[in-house]
């Protein structure tokens, strides 16, 4: 028998990473400068009408760390429309300065490890929120890629329903010790980009990422199943303080 969880599926995800070339901006007059701020807030302003019109959502925040400068998180109904916007943001000025960092791209994803057997999820007002969420305006993001071993012994895809189970209502109950502390984002990759899930948490007080990730490393399905890759950390920027962020 198959007993792949059951997962329902939201919005696409793409998270766009991209540092900035200071040599570049900085040999750039002062009118192309302006220019490519002016660009950078009507691709920024746009963002604001697609969520009016339920139709996605994007947030950007500046990354600490040399992995990247800042990320453009966004979250649409299609791959062509994640497509078309990493294309648009390519042709602005504004994009000559910066050069690509990394990307990830995935699915919002929800299992239904703990889920209701009865209710139909999908007239669940609450699910649909969570599948097609407005990104939450917190100081601080953390992103990081991650996968469930598949090692001899422990293979968390050899595992019964049962067994997974038990290991994610232990985990769940951590994650909702959290609530109002941090708030998270699964998104699904498998078929989509080099690791299983996508995690961003966001949160107004940075240090609870800390807390929240080393305390699930001791929970089983973290301690024995998991496997990271590179953490992106990171704070808000809107339009003002990205152009803060520019200024010479
Ligand atoms: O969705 C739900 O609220 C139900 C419970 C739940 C599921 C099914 C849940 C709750 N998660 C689920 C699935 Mn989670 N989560 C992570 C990480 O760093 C690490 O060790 C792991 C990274 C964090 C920090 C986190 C936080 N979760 C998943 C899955 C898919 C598993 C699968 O399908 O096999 C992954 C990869 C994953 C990883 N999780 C929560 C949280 C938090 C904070 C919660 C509580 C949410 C809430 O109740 O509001």
């Amino acid at each position: 028998t198959n007993e792949a969880a059951a997962t329902l599926e939201g919005w696409y995800a793409l998270h766009d990473f991209r540092s900035i070339n200071w040599t570049a901006w900085k040999a750039a007059d002062d009118e192309e400068r302006a220019g490519a701020l002016d660009e950078l807030n009507d691709f920024m302003k746009e963002w604001s009408d697609v969520e009016a019109a339920a139709a996605g959502s994007s947030t950007a925040y500046a990354i600490v760390g040399q992995k990247a400068d800042f990320v453009m998180m966004h979250l649409r109904e299609t791959l062509e429309d994640l497509n078309k916007l990493e294309t648009e943001f390519n042709k602005t000025t504004f994009a000559k300065y910066t050069t690509k960092a990394y990307s990830y791209v995935s699915i919002v994803e929800l299992s239904n490890y703990l889920g209701g057997k009865d209710e139909d999820p999908m007239q669940n007002p609450q699910i649909v929120a969570r599948l097609k969420p407005i990104l939450p305006k917190n100081r601080y993001i953390c992103f990081y890629p991650m996968n469930k071993k598949r090692d001899l012994n422990d293979n968390w895809y050899m595992l019964s329903m049962e067994e997974r189970k038990g290991m994610m209502r232990s985990h769940g109950l951590i994650g909702r010790s959290y609530a109002g502390k941090v708030k998270q984002i699964i998104t699904g990759s498998v078929g989509l980009d080099d690791w299983e899930w996508g995690v961003t948490l966001f949160s107004d007080d940075a240090l609870q990422f800390k807390k929240l990730v080393y305390e699930m490393r001791f929970d089983e399905v973290s301690a024995r199943f998991g496997e990271f890759g590179s953490f992106y950390v990171g704070s808000l920027l809107d339009t003002e303080s990205f152009g803060d962020m520019m200024k010479l």
